[in-house]
């Protein structure tokens, strides 16, 4: 039996901030203590984490001067040597502090849209002083609940040009980054514009520089808004705009409960790593979690140690699925094949259009084909159970 131990070659990486989580709410204090950063990315370290990831607060306290600011990356430095991990990717905090209480990229105020680009070119050089290849941008704040305060077309064109303004910024520090927007239905705000995958997906096409920009999904934001995080995930990768992914679990249509990954919904985070796994995919295998309220310290270490090896037994259970005879088996006989036909509608041309006009079919006796997903959605629950 396999043992399930993360390696560095796994290429597992925490933000910061779900180790730091204190466990405060909107209706209660933290239940507890505040762990330094250093230690932080030590005690991920420590359990053969690859890389972890921080918004600029995470590490350098807002508003710190310049000599506790060196200081702290000096001491972060050393630790990534000693203990063999990497900054995997960087973020700005642009949802704390009040002056972003109505949008950072897209508030209605030029000097709070301006001090926001400031926040992020500061990190962004400091992420890549770091090494870190992926900058993330989650735009928590950038949202509404008065609709009559900030029209959609307002909001999306100011965000589209803070995008353009740190892709150009980017380019000129010939910083590598590879830029990854994050969606979210809601949460801080009643609704959050970039909303899902697809307003990401599309919205990166009126960009600048749309190769720069990617999407990070999260399990948690496509569950909170119903929708199915294999086919998000799905969705981008095909895009080639799987920049990067956060890992956790959610109970659907609630606010952000940032639950260990796999401690809900078992099958659709299957997919998820199966998709991951069987394309080879290049980026982190990233959690962005939180551990649960009532743990202590050492609760917090369960979490993520419980997260990494979740992911690895679910890895297992694809192998074990794509080695599985009988579910693949169905997974051929389910695929026609028709050579000629998938050769017609390969590629339009006027001369193929008439031939396929002409063609008959007997929908009748098409239809008759069997699509046995019962047995072959059994197999995989036993599979996931254990017993196959
Ligand atoms: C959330 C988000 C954040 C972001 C992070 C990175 O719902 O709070 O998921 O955790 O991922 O700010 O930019
Ligand atoms: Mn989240
Ligand atoms: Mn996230």
């Amino acid at each position: 039996m396999a043992s399930f131990k993360p390696k560095k070659e796994h290429r597992f990486s925490f933000g910061l901030w779900c180790t730091a989580n204190r466990g405060r709410d909107p209706f209660g204090e933290e239940t507890r203590s505040r762990l330094d950063p250093l230690t932080n990315i030590k005690e991920l370290g420590k359990r053969n984490v690859y890389g972890f990831n921080f918004h600029d607060d995470d590490l350098i306290p807002f508003g710190a001067n310049l000599q506790l600011r060196n200081k702290i990356i000096k001491g972060t430095k050393q630790i990534m040597r000693d203990y063999n991990i990497v900054c995997s990717m960087a973020t700005t905090n642009l949802f704390y502090h009040r002056v972003f209480k109505d949008g950072a990229f897209t508030s209605h105020d030029p000097r709070v849209r301006a001090f926001a680009l400031q926040k992020v070119m500061k990190n962004m050089d400091l992420g890549a002083e770091l090494g870190a290849k992926t900058y993330v941008f989650w735009g928590g704040r950038e949202g509404t609940e008065v609709d009559a305060s900030k029209t959609p077309g307002e909001a999306i064109k100011r965000y589209r040009e803070c995008m353009n303004y740190l892709c150009s910024y980017a380019r000129h520090q010939g910083y590598n980054y590879r830029f990854a927007i994050e969606p979210k239905p809601n949460e801080p705000r009643g609704d959050i514009f970039l909303a899902t995958t697809g307003h990401v997906l599309a919205f990166i096409e009126t960009l600048d520089y749309p190769e720069m920009v990617g999407v990070n999904p999260e399990i948690e934001h496509s569950r909170m808004a119903g929708l199915n995080t294999y086919h998000d995930f799905g969705q981008a990768m095909e895009a080639g705009k799987l920049y990067h992914v956060d890992l956790g679990a959610q109970k659907p249509n609630r606010f952000d409960q940032d639950l260990r990954f796999g401690s809900e919904d078992i099958k659709e985070t299957f997919f998820v790593v199966k998709l991951l796994e069987d394309n080879n995919w290049a980026g982190t295998r990233n959690f962005d979690e939180h551990p649960y309220r009532n743990e202590d310290e050492k609760g917090v270490w369960d979490f993520v140690e419980g997260s990494m090896k979740t992911y690895l037994i679910l890895w297992d259970k694809v192998r074990q699925f794509n080695a599985d005879k009988k579910i693949q088996q169905i997974l051929k006989d389910i695929h026609g094949t028709d050579p000629a036909l998938e050769h017609l509608m390969g590629r339009y041309t006027p001369e193929g259009a008439s031939k396929l006009r002409a063609q008959s079919f007997d929908p009748m006796a098409l239809s008759k084909k069997r699509l046995p997903y019962e047995e072959l959605d059994q197999r995989l629950q036993e599979l996931l159970m254990g017993v196959a």
